[in-house]
């Protein structure tokens, strides 16, 4: 296991669920269902979460498939929470939301009613075999970075660039279609094949 930060030595940041509070960026991913009601329910559900203390939320882009490309489109968005949860705290959080909101794990890259990517935890590198920070495919998708940049225009990504020196803005594939107040209504009538209703309902708090 390595944990350690862009600067500093391992042992700093090792070991504790609690430490420092950092700026945790999450990507969220939806395919099957109501898809913004999902995301309006996972972005309430981290809200409101144990060790989150503040969430932003980026708009909410419609974006075409990767990797397999025969599946429904994506709804994407990016959310930046502060916290003090470990990775591994961090990890089980995104886990524990999705399953809280149905998901079922098929195929990988395949559809799925909602998926949470850790992509950054302020400068730590962590590389275990549950999880890598920063996610490694961040740099590469648009449809993470078009969200990444909205929130945080000028922060450096591994290598160097900045999220919004790489997003290559609004296009075909990645099409902001509102904010997720907007857009959570105007789905409740529409559903995604396959997976039904996902085991969405309204937006609603966690108990
Ligand atoms: N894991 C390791 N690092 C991380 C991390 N930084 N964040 C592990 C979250 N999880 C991480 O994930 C598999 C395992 O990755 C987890 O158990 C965790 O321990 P998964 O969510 O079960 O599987 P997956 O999502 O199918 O695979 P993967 O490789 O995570 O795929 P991605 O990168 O999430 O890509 N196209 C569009 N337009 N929009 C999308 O959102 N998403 C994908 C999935 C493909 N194409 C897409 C989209
Ligand atoms: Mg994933």
């Amino acid at each position: 296991m390595v944990i350690s930060t862009m600067n500093h030595t391992p042992s700093e940041a090792e070991g504790t669920r609690r430490d420092q509070s950092r700026e945790v960026y999450l990507g969220l991913g939806a395919n099957v269902g109501h898809r913004a009601l999902t995301l309006a329910r996972a972005v309430d559900l981290l809200a409101h979460a144990e060790g989150v203390e503040a969430l932003d939320a980026s708009s909410v882009y419609e974006t075409a498939p990767v990797g397999i490309t025969d599946q429904p489109p994506f709804l994407n968005m990016v959310v930046r929470i502060r916290s003090a949860l470990s990775p591994e705290a961090l990890l089980e959080l995104a886990q524990e939301t999705e399953q809280r909101l149905g998901r079922v794990r098929t195929v990988r890259w395949g559809p799925r009613t909602l998926d949470i990517d850790i992509l950054l935890i302020g400068d730590l590198r962590v590389e275990t075999d549950a999880l890598t920070v920063p996610h490694p495919e961040l740099q590469k998708r648009q449809f993470v970075l078009v969200p990444l940049a909205e929130l945080a225009p000028d922060l450096p990504l591994p290598g160097g660039r900045t999220a919004g020196e790489l997003s290559a803005g609004e296009s075909d594939d990645v099409h902001r279609i509102g904010s997720l107040a907007e857009v959570s209504p105007r789905e409740a009538g529409r559903q995604h094949e396959p997976g039904g209703g996902g085991g969405c309902s309204a937006p609603q708090r966690p108990n």
